[in-house]
């Protein structure tokens, strides 16, 4: 089996495993991962998604040696099967935290920026990899890198395809921390029960607003957000989250959603 699917209380726990490969990409792993992600969504007691890597890498990225001589339909027809996967961790109605355990390179390291948690082990390095094999950033590079670290950053990670360190991409706010490699999976499983434990719709209103800024303006971002907050403001979560406040306890979100 490509990936491990496990069901633990309130959030699934994906795991890339092809770990003699690095967990290299292919498209019956893409096609695995879209499943599991829809079964997820699917799931009302599903209210987070851990993803991580068996083995001592995360993902490096395409697996090449499915791509040896292959023809520019069969490049543009993998294309077309991992694209869907990134759109769908970008729109899902769900938190995704990634649990980088080593190397991230190419479509790998790509696959876990598009994920709205990324925590990563020091030992982890995220590698823009597609320059040495002559090709460019895919599966969102290109539009995560300069919205994360800025245009030089981005520039310079993409065509010089260097190995960024875990610390370095914290420190620069490419991910959202590097932490000691023996912390690394106690830490993704408490921020995942936490985000479990959360208000899952405005959660996933949150994940919405933010994705349509990228290509709003103000006044555009201010109308979304007088919308998005409408929904939010109906949900039993938010019902919830007031009468907490008023009564001095903490919030007991029930994370319903339509
Ligand atoms: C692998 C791979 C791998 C197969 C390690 N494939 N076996 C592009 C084209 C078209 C459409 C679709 O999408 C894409 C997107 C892309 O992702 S293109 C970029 C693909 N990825 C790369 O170019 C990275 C290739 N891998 C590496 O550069 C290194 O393996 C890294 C830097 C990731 C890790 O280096 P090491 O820690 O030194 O490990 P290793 O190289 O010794 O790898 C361990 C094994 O895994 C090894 O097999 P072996 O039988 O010798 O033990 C590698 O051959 C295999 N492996 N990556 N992508």
């Amino acid at each position: 089996m490509t990936i491990l699917v496990e069901t633990r209380p309130g959030y699934r726990v994906i795991t890339l495993n092809r770990p003699e490969r690095l967990n290299a990409l292919t498209v019956e792993m893409a096609e695995a991962l879209m499943a599991a992600l829809a079964g997820a969504e699917a799931d009302k007691t599903c209210r987070a998604v851990l993803l991580t890597g068996a083995g001592r890498g995360f993902c490096a990225g395409q697996d090449l040696t499915a791509i040896v001589g292959a023809s520019a339909d069969e490049i543009s027809d993998l294309l077309d099967h991992y694209n869907p996967l990134i759109s769908r961790l970008r729109t899902l109605k769900l938190p995704v935290i990634c649990a980088v355990n080593g190397v991230a390179a190419g479509a790998g390291a790509n696959l876990a920026l598009a994920c709205d948690f990324v925590l990563a082990a020091h030992s982890a390095s995220f590698v823009q990899a597609f320059a040495r094999i002559g090709l460019i950033p895919d599966c969102g590079g290109t539009w995560f890198l300069p919205r994360l670290i800025g245009a030089a950053r981005a520039r310079a990670l993409a065509m010089l395809a260097d190995a960024l360190p875990a610390e370095t991409a914290a420190q620069w706010g490419l991910i959202w921390q590097a932490v000691p490699d023996d912390r690394l999976m106690d830490d993704a499983h408490g921020l995942t029960a936490r985000l479990a434990g959360g208000p899952t719709s405005a959660l996933a209103l949150v994940k919405r607003a933010l994705e349509e800024s990228a290509g709003n303006g103000l006044d555009s971002q201010l109308d979304l957000e007088r919308d998005l907050q409408t929904e939010a403001a109906a949900t039993p979560d938010h019902a919830e989250g007031l009468r907490a406040f008023l009564e001095k306890r903490p919030p007991a979100f029930g994370g319903g959603r339509s």
